[in-house]
């Protein structure tokens, strides 16, 4: 046996990883259910490096120095499971199986106690960085059992993306803690597109600039604090013409945007663990309004009310616009995070922000250079209670309110949606405020439910009255 690593589920995601193993020195077994895929790899990249064609599992596993290694890229729900089971019967006590799907985290818990009783690691790990990054570095978030990260760790951090010296890898945590935070991570992708979507849809709508123009804004912008992968790529699409008509590509796509899921599973999970992540809900829920194609048709024409007039300014208006995307932005983050703590404490994870911030900054899809200040916020105080509360967010908030408000209130007055932009305000409006309504929520509840208040100038709890005499009783 003299592979390192065994790459099982041979389509684009696992033939990159595979290659991208083989391109960093080790020696790859390949496994693919249908052989034409590992005979295909082999075909038109085995020159790139060292890899052992195997047809059966047994073949397979067999291939694989101990403690065998071997990485699942297939699709993620029963298919894992199958793979999980056929690899279990031919593993021993003390091998490793990583998933690096987009596993449910939930599954990725279920599945790691069931192969530890069996004496296997299983390691659910999040990667994120699509095709091109499998190939040339992604953000590898790998969780499971910390004892198998010192055999495996070496092996992923090699083919990770490096920035500054440092791979975008590291050991998050127990069991599901990985495909919880690659989970989350693809919510703020979420976020963080719907907020371009709508920055663009301003830039188009309200001052009327057509695609190219539209594109050198993003290009621009991404000389600055809002430099990162999204926007970058934002430019290129929207310079992108189409060979059929001529026209920008981005004018012949139809405007319905299609979900495989992950931003409905962390919304889901936000629920559950009641946290407010307006932003990611925002651009889930514009997502399927979206793809809502025959009610959008019957409501086209629909009454818009009175109508202000557009920005005069052009370059204040884009400027202000680029500062709300960046209010949102960091809200958006800050929602996201507070999700990962709640996501740590309620499964008893100790998940350091700061860890997550650092592998973020290559690889994945939300890479960032203001990832960096999180990073350096999270360095800071790992316990700060919201990120919007580091004094550098503080700060650059601070800068973009007015510019936030003047966005938020002309979409409004022009009859431009913009769902993200406006909840990531009144989300921050929100937190900031010193009294909330929920008082009289909580006066109605006990109204109609008896289900007590608490006050500000005693301990404890109350309840009034309501269909007696009205007077209060401590309960
Ligand atoms: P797919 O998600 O399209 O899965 C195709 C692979 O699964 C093929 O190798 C196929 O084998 C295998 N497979 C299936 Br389907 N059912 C199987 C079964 N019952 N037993 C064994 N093998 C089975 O591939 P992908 O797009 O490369 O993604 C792989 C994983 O990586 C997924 O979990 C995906 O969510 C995740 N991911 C994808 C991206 C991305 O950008 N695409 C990014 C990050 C993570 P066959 O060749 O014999 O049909």
């Amino acid at each position: 046996a003299r592979a390192q690593i065994g790459v099982t589920g041979l389509a684009v995601m696992g033939s990159n990883i595979a290659r991208n193993f083989a391109r960093h020195g080790h020696t790859v077994a390949l496994h693919n259910r249908s052989i034409a895929k590992t005979d295909a790899l082999i075909k038109e990249h085995g020159s790139e490096g060292d890899f052992v064609r195997t047809e059966t599992i047994e073949e397979f596993v067999g291939a694989l120095q101990k403690p065998r290694r071997v990485l699942i890229m297939v699709k993620a729900g029963d298919p894992t499971d199958a793979v999980i089971e056929e690899l279990a019967a031919a593993m021993e006590p003390g091998d490793i199986i990583i998933d690096g799907g987009n596993a449910l985290y939930t599954d990725t818990i279920r599945r790691e106690a069931s192969l530890r009783e069996r004496g296997l690691h299983f390691v659910g790990a999040g990667i994120s960085g699509g095709e091109e990054g499998a190939l040339n570095g992604p953000s590898i978030m790998p969780g499971g059992p910390k004892e198998s990260y010192a055999a495996l760790g070496p092996l992923l951090e090699s083919i990770a993306a490096q920035v500054d010296g440092t791979p975008c890898c590291t050991h998050i945590g127990p069991d599901g803690s990985g495909h919880f935070v690659k989970m989350v991570h693809n919510g703020i992708e979420y976020a963080d597109m719907q907020l371009i979507g709508e920055a663009y849809n301003l830039l188009g709508s309200a001052l009327g600039y057509d695609a190219g123009k539209i594109a050198d804004v993003f290009t621009e912008w991404n000389g600055g604090d809002l430099e990162s992968y999204l926007v970058e790529i934002t430019a290129e699409v929207l310079r992108q013409k189409d060979a059929k008509t001529g026209k920008p590509l981005v004018d012949v796509i139809v405007d319905a945007a299609e979900q495989k899921g992950t931003g409905r599973w962390t919304v889901k999970s936000a629920l559950d663990l009641g946290v407010p992540v307006t932003g990611i809900a925002e651009a889930v829920f514009a997502r399927a309004l979206s793809g809502s194609r025959e009610q959008r048709k019957a409501a086209v024409g629909l009454a818009s009310g009175v109508l202000a007039d557009k920005p005069t300014d052009a370059a204040q208006f884009t400027e202000d616009i680029r500062q709300a995307l960046y209010a949102s932005k960091v809200v958006a983050y800050a929602q996201g995070f507070d999700q990962i703590a709640a996501g740590s404490a309620e499964y008893d994870w100790d998940l350091h922000p700061a860890d997550l911030a650092t592998i973020w900054r290559g690889g994945c899809i939300i890479r960032a250079r203001f990832l960096n200040r999180i990073k350096d916020a999270y360095d800071e105080n790992p316990t700060l209670p919201s990120l919007i509360l580091a004094p550098y967010f503080r700060d650059a908030i601070e800068t973009a309110i007015d510019s936030w408000r003047r966005v938020v209130s002309t979409a409004t007055l022009l009859g431009i949606p913009v769902p993200a932009f406006a909840s990531s305000l009144s989300y921050y409006d929100a937190l900031r405020a010193e009294r909330l309504p929920a008082a009289l929520t909580q006066g109605q509840r006990d109204f109609f439910g008896a289900h007590t208040y608490e006050r500000v100038d005693a301990e404890g709890k109350f309840h009034t009255l309501w269909s007696g005499d009205r007077s209060e009783v401590q309960v």
